[in-house]
């Protein structure tokens, strides 16, 4: 009945966010960003937390309504294993170090450890009410787990994985739905909702050393800080706002709130990529997900996912990014990048032959080659003009014309042909070339007919359509 009663909660709290939301309007700017979903993966009922293992390239996922935890192969991004554990598993938190996986389970206040080697539940804690969020220090391999189910918990439990244990009790802010973990910095930051803060917990002594106020309007509501996230690397801190739409950007150094972004649905799920730097947070109340420059905190673009994007997980080895969809039926999403392509060069392009003899009056084949690919991608060539410096008849006995074909083909063909009363005749094949990946260059290359044996032809200025008879 609890049960029921939780899960209805948790429904209506994203259903709630996406009446009040849907209306608010999205950044999203042209499609210069190549990252887009690469697969879509049935897990289990109701996917929350997700949960990354670089080191193996397994990705665990809560199925909240389904009690268990979908585990990922990251390869072929399918799902490897199901396993079976406590009541409304809700959020995951994965030591790389120990290959150790910890599964908060929400309405049992237990917290399931699985091996990541056999994904068989190998210890269950219990005692850890309503455990809600997951934060894991492999450097200490130290696992933090808030409590945040109502108004008066407040708490932090401390577990060492190498017991298994709770070790310490920390009390924070109230509602802490939210652990962003540093293991470079030992400092742990926790999001909590209803006091509008992130407490900031000095993970060597495990208190509260700093209490961050996330800055909101005063003629709005609270700013909903959920999930909050740390870039190692940059040691920056970002928090999502789902109730002002923004995502608060912390220094990690100063504990200070240094940019706040705008211009999400309802954000709740938050990751970072440390190698590149980019931030993804999924806009709940929609359908997508969006990607921040760290550098600059801009909104470069957004993917579109399934309903009620949840939480999101990011393997930074293979830049591949794994998207909970709560509200589209056991679905999780991956964003891959894909490699960016370069266009062809055509500058270093040749005509094969150059020059053509004897002056028989013949229709002669012109390859293209030389025209490369920074990417080695396979080059199609389409002759798209040819002109000449003299004109294509009149020219006196045996003149043929039109001199040139093969427009809209990979080959040109040529008459061999120039004025006996001329300097030689310079034909101009005007080409593109295309790599199959919308990469493309136009290129120019010439072929001469020379007036008389071994010499050169002379380029003059009169351009004739080859092509005309
Ligand atoms: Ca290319
Ligand atoms: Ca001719
Ligand atoms: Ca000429």
């Amino acid at each position: 009945m609890q049960k029921q009663i939780l899960r209805r909660e948790l429904t209506i709290f994203l259903l709630f966010a996406c009446l009040i939301f849907s209306t608010a309007g999205l950044i999203t700017l042209a499609p210069s960003y190549a990252q887009t979903v690469s697969s879509i993966i049935t897990v289990g009922d109701t996917p929350t937390g997700v949960g990354v293992n670089p080191n193996t390239n397994k990705v665990y996922v809560t199925n909240f309504n389904g009690d268990t935890i979908s585990v990922i192969d990251g390869v072929t991004d399918t799902v490897l294993n199901t396993v079976n554990v406590g009541d409304s598993p809700i959020d995951v938190g994965v030591n790389s170090a120990t290959n150790k996986v910890f599964v908060g389970n929400l309405l049992d206040n237990t917290v399931s450890v699985i091996d990541g080697n056999s994904d068989s539940v190998v210890d269950t804690i219990k005692g850890i009410f309503r455990p809600t969020a997951i934060g894991v220090n492999p450097s200490t391999n130290k696992i933090y787990v808030s409590s945040a189910w109502n108004l008066t918990t407040r708490e932090v439990s401390v577990i060492d994985g190498a017991t298994n244990s709770v070790v310490n009790t920390i009390t924070v802010g109230i509602g802490p739905v939210g652990i962003g973990v540093n293991p470079t910095t030992n400092k742990i930051y926790v999001s909590n909702t209803l006091s509008a803060t992130v407490s900031v917990i000095d993970g060597s002594i495990d208190k509260v050393v700093n209490e961050i106020p996330i800055p909101f309007p005063s003629t709005q509501g609270q700013p909903g800080n959920d999930p909050v996230v740390v870039n190692p690397i940059k040691n920056m801190v970002y928090v999502a706002n789902s109730i002002q739409n923004t995502v608060s950007v912390i220094d990690g150094v100063t504990d200070k709130v240094v940019a706040t972004i705008s211009g999400f649905q309802g954000p709740r799920g938050i990751n970072v990529n440390s190698l590149t730097n980019k931030i993804y947070v999924d806009n709940t109340a929609g359908t997508s997900v969006s990607i921040l420059d760290g550098v600059t905190n801009s909104n470069l673009f957004s993917v579109t996912v399934g309903n009620g994007p949840f939480d999101v997980g990011i393997n930074p080895k293979t830049n591949k990014v794994y998207v909970s969809s709560a509200l589209t039926n056991g679905r999780v999403f991956v964003i891959s990048e894909q490699k960016n392509n370069h266009p062809p060069n055509c500058v270093t392009a040749k005509s094969n032959p150059s020059s053509l003899w004897p002056p028989n009056h013949m229709m002669m084949n012109i390859l293209i080659q030389g025209v490369t690919d920074p990417d080695n991608d396979p080059i199609s060539i389409t002759i798209t003009a040819v002109k000449q410096d003299e004109p294509t008849s009149g020219l006196g006995s045996g003149d043929k014309s039109p001199d040139a074909s093969g427009l809209g083909t990979n080959t040109a063909s040529l008459r061999s042909e120039r004025a006996g009363t001329g300097d030689g005749r310079m034909y101009h094949i005007g080409f593109t070339a295309g790599d199959g990946k919308g990469g493309m260059c136009n290129g120019e290359v010439l072929v001469s007919v020379p007036h008389s044996q071994g010499q050169s032809a002379i380029d003059s200025s009169s351009i004739y359509d080859s092509s005309i008879k």
